[in-house]
C-alpha cells in the first residue's frame, strides 16, 4: 500500500530491459467495464514487453466484465475472493490461490468481492498453432498442481498452472516457483521468454541485468527478452513468486 506523506523517494526501477515495480508509484487507471476497482497497469506494451499484467484492488460492490477477443487472460486471487462467471454460466467461487484462465472468444464476469481482495491478471494476444485447437477456460486452485523439483534441487520447486508442457496450444505459462530458505537460480538465466512475476510470499536478491535489488511479497518484476536474471531466497520462509512466460512458438514468424 501507497504511503500518504509526501515524498520524493521511491525504490520503482524502470529500466529497458528490467523494472523493479514495488507499487510506491502506481496511479490508478480506469477501465470500461470494471467498476468499483483500482487497477494498477504494472507491465504493458507501452514499457516494451510484449504482454500486460494487472493488479486489480475491487470493492465488494465491484464488477469486473469483460469479453476476451485476440487476448487471452488469467486471473489470479492474490487475497480475498470472488464469484467468476464465464459465458454467463458455471458461477464459481474463486478463494485465495484460485486461478482462471479465459482463452480468446469468452465472456467473463467477476463479481461479489470479499473486503480486501486482490486479483493478479496476465493478458497475452493469442497466437494460434496449426493443427491445434484454441485452448479452454481453465479453473483451478494452486494446492491441486504437483510441486516439481526445478533443476534437480529439492529446494526449488515449480508449479505450472496451465498444461502448456502437454498441450502446445497454450502460448503462455504461468508458473509458481518457490525457494526454500537460501535456495537460488542455479545460473544467470538469458534467454528469448519474456517474464513478469509477482511476489507472493518472502523476499530474496534479484540480479536484473547487471543490478541486484532487495525485492519482497508484493513487488512486481518486468524481464524484457535475453534479460540476464538470477535470484537468491533470503529469510526464514519460503519465498514465492508467480510468473508469466511465453512458450511454445517458434521464434520468427515462417
Ligand atoms: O522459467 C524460467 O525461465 C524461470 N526459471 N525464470 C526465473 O525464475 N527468472
Ligand atoms: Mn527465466
Amino acid at each position: 500500500m501507497k504511503d500518504t506523506k509526501p515524498t520524493a523517494i521511491s525504490t520503482t526501477v524502470f529500466e529497458r530491459d528490467h523494472a523493479v515495480l514495488t507499487g510506491d508509484g502506481f496511479v490508478n487507471s480506469v477501465y470500461p467495464g470494471w467498476t468499483d476497482c483500482e487497477v494498477n497497469v504494472v507491465i504493458n506494451e507501452a514499457m516494451g514487453a510484449n504482454f500486460c499484467q494487472l493488479l486489480v484492488t475491487p470493492e465488494p460492490n465491484a464488477i469486473l466484465k469483460g469479453a476476451t477477443e485476440k487476448t487471452q487472460t488469467f486471473f489470479y486471487i492474490v487475497a480475498g475472493s470472488a464469484n467468476l462467471s464465464l459465458n454467463d454460466e458455471n458461477n464459481e467461487i474463486l478463494s485465495q490461490g484460485s486461478y482462471a484462465y479465459v482463452p480468446i472468444g469468452q465472456s467473463y464476469l467477476l463479481n461479489r468481492f470479499e473486503v480486501n481482495t486482490r486479483i493478479l491478471t496476465f493478458h497475452k494476444k493469442f497466437e494460434n498453432l496449426e493443427g491445434y485447437d484454441i485452448p479452454s477456460p481453465i479453473i483451478g486452485h494452486e494446492s491441486k498442481i504437483a510441486k516439481t523439483i526445478y533443476c534437480g534441487d529439492p529446494d526449488l520447486l515449480m508449479q505450472n498452472l496451465l498444461p502448456d508442457q502437454e498441450n502446445k496450444a497454450f502460448d503462455m505459462a504461468i508458473n509458481i516457483f518457490t525457494y526454500h530458505p537460501g535456495a537460488n537460480l542455479p545460473f544467470v538465466e538469458t534467454h528469448v521468454m519474456e517474464h513478469g512475476l509477482m511476489y507472493l510470499q518472502g523476499q530474496g536478491i534479484y540480479r536484473l541485468s547487471d543490478k541486484w535489488y532487495p525485492v519482497k511479497k508484493g513487488d512486481c518484476i518486468w524481464m524484457a527478452p535475453y534479460c540476464p536474471q538470477w535470484f537468491g531466497a533470503l529469510g526464514k520462509e519460503p519465498t514465492t513468486y508467480i510468473y508469466y512466460k511465453n512458450v511454445n512458438r517458434f521464434p520468427i514468424h515462417p
